[in-house]
């Protein structure tokens, strides 16, 4: 289903057109708002009237996440603080957290879009929605939130977490869609398996993951166990939240729509800042063009992927691909970039394997070595005692990964349920041991 259909259909000359004009008076806006952009453009020899359309976006400068971290916490606000209705905030894993302010159109336009991304993903004013998304400074809760009430469904807002509790209501309230991270959807499709819960007893019938990467594997794995569509949703906070960007679950597979009337996405290289063709890899870069509070210009998500515009789907927007990693997690081993979304892809040809895993990264002499950490699914735990069969797997995995990655990785199989699970938030699959504390 389309929710703003004029919006999302609107043929690509006019959408340029709107950007473009969406353009020119933001740039207008924070020069004259912003005196960090006032110093930026002015550094760079840059005046507003010198943005003319949006193929004159790539003469601005970037905005990375250190130019909000010194900006620390309000600087970057283009309102006073009267006309900022919230703030939240996304936990940095080291200093303070990234801030971000909403005023009350920047929420109507927050909502609309999440909206726009639960009409996508197959949801239905009147269904009932369990967000299992953490509510709080995360944006994930809230912003489903908002957005389910936009599009007139029924929130039930548990939280993250609290995994008896999701079960019960579950089974009690008969939502049929939930949103959480895909690695938490994983935690209950497993606790269903194990308490012999029938899928009679639910009617959930989509799930909308996002917040961490995830692939194929998951999906599938989600998929049979709850018996639903899983549907990635995108976003990140500095942009708006959740509802960045967003799967039509009719066209699962092929790439999110990006919502590029309020979002103007660039792949752009990674060394280099140069923007890439459709299609090609990098970074993804994105310009608020409608953002009140917390306008940016190019910024840079650190988020690698690709962007491509699919001419026989139902919208005009473009897609992106799934994110591969973020440019900041990629680990180098012995000079091959590595994300662990690439491993997690390996899983899905072993029927053997739970699609839990973890990779141990440490330095043994000048060499990096990477030991994956992978789980054997109950009704294969035999494999654990065979010594012979547990040497075959290992040998496949390691020739599969090494097919596929181009490194050799030390294999380690464990049994049934020794690999953490998400708990409701995020979850770090890598543990690195070079890092010294
Ligand atoms: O994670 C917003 C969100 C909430 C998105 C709920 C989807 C659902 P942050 O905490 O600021 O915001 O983290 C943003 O998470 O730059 C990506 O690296 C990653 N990320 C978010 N969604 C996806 C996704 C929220 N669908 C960062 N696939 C982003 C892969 C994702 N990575």
């Amino acid at each position: 289903m389309l929710f703003q259909p004029d919006m999302e259909t609107m043929p690509l000359g006019k959408l340029r057109q709107l950007q473009s004009e969406r353009l020119r008076h933001l740039v207008a806006y924070v020069y004259e708002r912003v005196p960090f952009y006032k110093k930026q453009l002015d550094e760079h020899g840059i005046r507003p009237s010198d943005i003319k359309d949006i193929g004159d976006l790539h003469k601005l400068p970037f905005t990375k996440k250190n130019h909000l971290r010194d900006n620390y916490p309000f600087d970057l606000f283009a309102v006073p603080m009267s006309e900022v209705i919230r703030i939240h905030a996304s936990s940095g894993t080291t200093g303070k957290p990234t801030v971000v302010g909403y005023t009350r159109r920047d929420i109507d336009i927050f909502s609309e879009v999440v909206a726009r991304s639960l009409a996508a993903s197959g949801c239905k004013p009147g269904m009932k929605l369990q967000n299992a998304y953490g509510y709080g400074l995360f944006t994930g809760g809230l912003g489903l939130h908002y957005g389910a009430e936009k599009l007139g469904m029924a929130v039930i807002p548990v939280s993250g977490g609290m995994t008896d509790r999701q079960i019960m209501l579950l089974q009690d309230f008969q939502p049929e869609v939930m949103s959480c991270t895909p690695s938490y959807a994983l935690t209950l499709s497993e606790e269903f398996a194990k308490r012999k819960i029938s899928l009679d007893s639910i009617n959930l019938k989509t799930a909308i993951l996002g917040a961490e990467p995830w692939t194929e594997s998951i999906r599938k794995q989600v998929e049979s166990g709850l018996g639903i569509d899983a549907v990635n949703i995108y976003g990140l906070s500095e942009i708006m939240g959740p509802g960045v960007s967003n799967e039509d679950v009719d066209e699962k597979g092929s790439g999110s729509y990006i919502w590029e009337d309020h979002f103007f996405p660039e792949i752009v290289d990674k060394d280099t800042g140069e923007p890439l063709p459709e299609g090609e890899y990098g970074v993804l870069v994105f310009t608020t063009l409608t953002k009140e509070a917390l306008p940016l210009l190019r910024y840079w998500t650190n988020d690698i992927t690709n962007i491509y515009y699919e001419h026989s789907s139902k919208r005009t927007h473009v897609k992106m691909g799934p994110i591969r990693g973020r440019s900041d997690d990629m680990l180098i081993i012995r000079g091959v970039n590595l994300f662990h979304t690439q491993v997690e892809d390996v899983i899905q040809y072993f029927v053997e394997l739970s699609p839990n895993y973890q990779l141990v990264v440490s330095r043994e002499g000048n060499m990096d070595e990477v030991e994956v950490r992978l789980e054997i699914k109950d009704t294969f735990s035999e494999i654990l005692t065979s010594t012979t069969s547990h040497q075959e797997l290992r040998g496949r995995v390691v020739k599969k990964i090494k097919d596929n990655i181009g490194l050799t990785m030390k294999i380690t199989l464990e049994g049934p349920g020794s690999i953490p699970r998400s708990e409701g938030g995020k979850l770090n699959r890598i543990v690195d041991r070079r890092k010294v504390y």
